[in-house]
């Protein structure tokens, strides 16, 4: 279970992550566009298109980092192990997230939530990108996740969120320093997954996650790197495998526990609550 920090500031700094996959032309544009922050962390997975380039002189005070394995799940573990903010947000270079919700994520926290989660589903938000297939596959996905699990998400799958930088070693994902698979592939959690599998643990971790609409933009350029039916596939995959997770980790704890502790400890896996932006003020 998380460890609260008592006092988080009110002024609090913001890394922004930024994977990155043949972004170079994507970059030029969503770069100059992003609010000055105390860090902005590119994350490359061995781009062709000059793009480690492109951010550096769009961008001059940018930092690099080399994703140690593969995929977008690796890629943004690289990145928050490298992050120093108090709050980290998810930024996708491909022009799909507006940085102008940027300061709507950051309220959202500083007003008390440990996770701000952009919700495509929720009223204000919306997507030009999901297609009618993706759109039904998601919302089936989202709904196996609720019933499973117990959560009320409505959007499981989307990659723009914030959340504040101490609540990491709660979520244990994969270590950047595990070498990669021997003869290709990748690590269960270094995909597309990735996505999911955070989106299930801020749910196991007992975080207060607050859903924040947002406006999903088409890509600017290039093609997405996700597969609409594979990467479907290893998203349910995901949610077997996080509910296994949290029922072994409770009986790992009930097993170790006092009867006056099972109580408490039974409350892990209770049902997280979001709560709408409004029901925070
Ligand atoms: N570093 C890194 N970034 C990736 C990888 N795959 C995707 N990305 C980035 O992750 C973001 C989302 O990827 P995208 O292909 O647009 O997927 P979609 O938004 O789910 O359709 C983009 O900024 C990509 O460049 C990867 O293997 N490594
Ligand atoms: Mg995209």
């Amino acid at each position: 279970m998380i460890v609260r920090t008592p006092l988080r500031p009110a002024n609090p700094t913001i890394s922004i992550i930024v994977p990155t996959r043949n972004e170079a032309k994507n970059l030029e544009v969503i770069l100059p566009q992003l609010p000055d922050v105390h860090e902005v962390i590119l994350v490359d997975g061995n781009s062709v298109d000059g793009t480690v380039e492109a951010a550096r002189r769009v961008l001059p005070g940018i930092k690099i980092v080399q994703q140690t394995r593969t995929g977008k799940g690796n890629a943004l573990a690289c990145g928050f192990e490298a992050a120093t903010g108090d709050i980290i947000v998810m930024f996708d270079a491909d022009g799909s997230a507006d940085p102008a919700e940027i300061p709507a994520f950051v309220e959202t926290l500083v007003r008390g939530a440990d996770v701000a989660k952009g919700s495509r589903f929720r009223r204000g938000g919306g997507s030009e990108d999901l297609t009618l297939f993706r759109s039904g596959g998601n919302l089936g996905l989202n709904l196996i996740c609720n019933i499973l699990l117990g959560t009320k998400y409505s959007d499981l799958c989307y990659g723009y969120n914030a959340f504040w930088r101490d609540v990491l070693p709660a979520i244990d994902l994969l270590d950047s320093s595990l070498p990669a698979p021997v003869g290709g592939g990748m690590l269960w959690g270094d995909g597309f997954e990735i996505e999911t599998i955070l989106t299930c643990r801020f749910a196991q971790a007992e975080l207060r996650v607050v859903e924040v609409p947002s406006f999903e933009k088409n890509r600017i350029h290039g093609e997405s790197n996700l597969n609409a039916i594979s990467d479907g596939i290893r998203v349910l995959k995901t949610i077997f495998d996080e509910k296994r997770r949290d029922n072994s980790a409770y009986a790992a704890a009930t097993a170790s526990a006092s009867a006056p502790e099972r109580e408490l400890i039974g409350a892990v896996t209770a049902p997280i609550r979001i709560q709408s932006d409004r029901e925070l003020a």
